[in-house]
């Protein structure tokens, strides 16, 4: 008998990322460090509802144990895996190569198995996935808790899967055949997302030498269209079938918070804004969580938009523990209108300062490279970050802000599968250099982290792209330093890495032309080493 009903596997983003020669870039400071090996909260839920109704399942967050344990041994671990359906995440394109290798992997140990892929990647390409890789035997598309029990359910009773919700598979005759969503959640107050007993390993919950922080979400969807992004209004319309966010209600989520208090959590990160479950749900909420965040010693909220006093005097509400995140993007109002977030820089600056008058610290977010973005109007991305910067060193000294805190952080961005831009990348302003699976699997397959960057602008080539986000960064340190928040000698640390990333992008660029496979890895190697040794010999940690 299989040691489980099901194993759920989080994948590494790449499955070869401690032996093949990488260039992180400006997208981390090392491979490790990007393999995104956070659990989709989504996951959980989903584990919870199969044990609820008597499956044996863990998720088992195979990209953690790679990334904890340098000599870790995957292909063992996979082999020695017993269950009768391997149910693999795809959720973030990050994963894509390494999902499809899993999952390649895995059919080949475990022929008798069901390989299962779902995710909101996943789900958008699901039809290329049955078609193109004959290792995986279905899509669970969309919400996974309702279909992957009736899927268990089905293949225990007459093992015929084809009458199951949400699915796409393979018939016997090789035909790609998809059956209809079950209606999308109207609330989430059905799924669990705290059973840290369903998880292993348990590095994976929250990393030791980090603090014990874990993310929750007030609802499965979104009210806004960021034009790039896979988790909007539009995508969960159209690929999730989902009409409207659905929200899991306050008490709910207090109870969440009560049990990651007893499991150790003392950060918690409760995602997407209250606000958009109606004035009604944000202050019942705001209300339970001034009594339920006692003992945390963080607890973050998203505004995705301006907030009136009213709203920012209930979350000051709820204690001292309160960040807010608030993620502009850009300084440029042009460009964030074009984006799709309706607001402008006027609003935010008087959002944030009301924050301040409350004593509550704004964390802040911008990309670089949207569309629309140029080297003459970054300087208005630039010029906002001096005045957050300058706002923030202003409250701290008149004692508004009490709580240190790290500037504005910044980094590129990708278009994600099934957001507006990849549905209609010229209306919104880009080049999609990606166009389905296999082309994401070969781009994120490349060495170096400019080539994962999944699309151009209408004004940005990829020289000019990442000369942009190169000298954002470049700006980024500057910035850090002027604040205070970097030591001269981390400043001229980080400084010198961004230099040799320029000169590496064009070297990376140079040994792609060579044809032999091997011969260009052996000197990609090489100049991975030579990075190596040149920052250890100028004092800069890798
Ligand atoms: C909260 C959140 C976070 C949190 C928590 C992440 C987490 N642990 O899940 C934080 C801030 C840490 C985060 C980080 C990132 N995020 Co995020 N995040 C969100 C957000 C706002 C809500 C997610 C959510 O609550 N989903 C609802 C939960 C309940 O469902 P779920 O997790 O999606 O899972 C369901 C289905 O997807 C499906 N499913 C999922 N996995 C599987 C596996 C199988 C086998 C099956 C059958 C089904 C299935 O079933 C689940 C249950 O129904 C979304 C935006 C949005 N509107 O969705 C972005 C979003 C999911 N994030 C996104 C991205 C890109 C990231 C990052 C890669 C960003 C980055 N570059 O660092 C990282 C990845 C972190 C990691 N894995 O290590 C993108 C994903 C787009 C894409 N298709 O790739 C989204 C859509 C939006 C965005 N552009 O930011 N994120
Ligand atoms: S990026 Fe925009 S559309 Fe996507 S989840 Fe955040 S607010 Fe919603």
């Amino acid at each position: 008998m299989s040691d489980y009903d099901v194993i759920l596997i989080h994948p590494p983003a790449r499955y070869d990322f401690r032996e093949a020669p990488l260039f992180t870039g400006a997208l981390g400071s090392s491979p490790e460090q990007i393999q995104f090996n956070k659990v989709p909260i989504g996951m959980l839920s989903i584990a919870e509802f199969l044990d609820r109704h008597g499956y044996r399942v863990i998720v088992d967050n195979l990209g953690d144990r790679m990334v904890q344990d340098p000599g870790f041994d995957a292909d063992a671990h996979l082999q020695a895996l017993s269950a009768k359906v391997i149910a693999i995440g795809l959720n973030f394109q990050q994963h894509a190569p390494g999902a499809i290798e899993v999952a390649r992997r895995c059919k080949a140990c475990h022929p008798e198995a069901t390989i299962v892929m779902g995710g909101l990647t996943a789900t958008c390409f699901h039809e290329e996935i049955i078609r193109k890789y004959p290792f995986v035997d279905a899509v669970i598309r969309a919400e996974g808790e309702k279909p992957l029990l009736r899927f268990m359910k089905a293949l225990e009773r007459t093992g015929e899967i084809g009458n199951t919700p949400n699915l796409t598979f393979r018939t016997e005759t090789g035909e790609v055949r998809s059956t209809a969503l079950l209606p999308a959640s109207r609330d989430l107050d059905d799924f669990e997302y705290t059973r840290f007993d369903l998880i292993e390993p348990k590095t994976s919950i929250y990393p030791p030498n980090a603090p014990p922080r874990y993310s929750l979400a007030v609802c499965r969807g979104c009210l806004y269209n960021c034009a790039i992004c896979g988790g909007s209004a539009a995508s969960y319309r159209k690929n999730l079938g989902m009409e409207r966010p659905a929200f899991r209600s306050s008490a709910k989520i207090l109870g969440d918070i009560r049990h990651l208090k007893a499991q150790g959590v003392r950060f918690v990160g409760l995602f997407q804004d209250p606000r958009m479950g109606g004035k009604v749900y944000a202050a019942e909420l705001l209300a339970g969580l001034a009594a339920e965040s006692a003992g945390l010693d963080r607890l973050s909220l998203d505004l995705l938009g301006p907030a009136d006093e009213d709203y920012i005097r209930q979350v000051a509400a709820i204690g001292p523990q309160v960040v807010i995140h608030f993620c502009p993007d850009t300084g440029c109002d042009a460009v964030r209108k074009r984006l799709g977030r309706p607001y402008d820089n006027a609003q935010l600056m008087e959002t944030i300062r009301l924050c301040h008058q409350y004593h509550i610290p704004v964390t802040t977010f911008f990309s670089a490279g949207l569309a629309g973005e140029s080297p003459e109007n970054v300087h208005e991305t630039w010029d906002l970050w001096e005045r957050l910067d300058a706002l923030d060193r202003q409250s701290q000294l008149c004692g508004d802000l009490k709580v240190p805190l790290g500037g504005p952080i910044t980094g590129p961005i990708v278009i994600d599968p099934g957001s507006l831009a990849f549905e209609n990348p010229e209306k919104y302003g880009y080049r999609l250099l990606y166009k389905n699976l296999e082309e994401y699997i070969e781009g994120l397959n490349q060495p170096s982290w400019h080539q994962w960057l999944n699309y151009e602008t209408e004004t940005l080539d990829k020289t000019a792209l990442v000369d942009l986000v190169l000298t954002t960064m470049e700006f980024a340190v500057d910035q850090r330093e002027e604040a205070g928040l970097y030591p001269p000698w981390q400043a001229a640390a980080e400084r010198l890495k961004t230099q040799l990333d320029r000169v590496l992008v064009e070297e990376i660029g140079e040994l792609m032309t060579i044809t032999e496979p091997e011969e260009r890895r052996a000197a990609l190697q090489r100049l991975r080493d030579k990075r190596e040794a040149f920052l250890l010999s100028n004092n800069c940690a890798a």
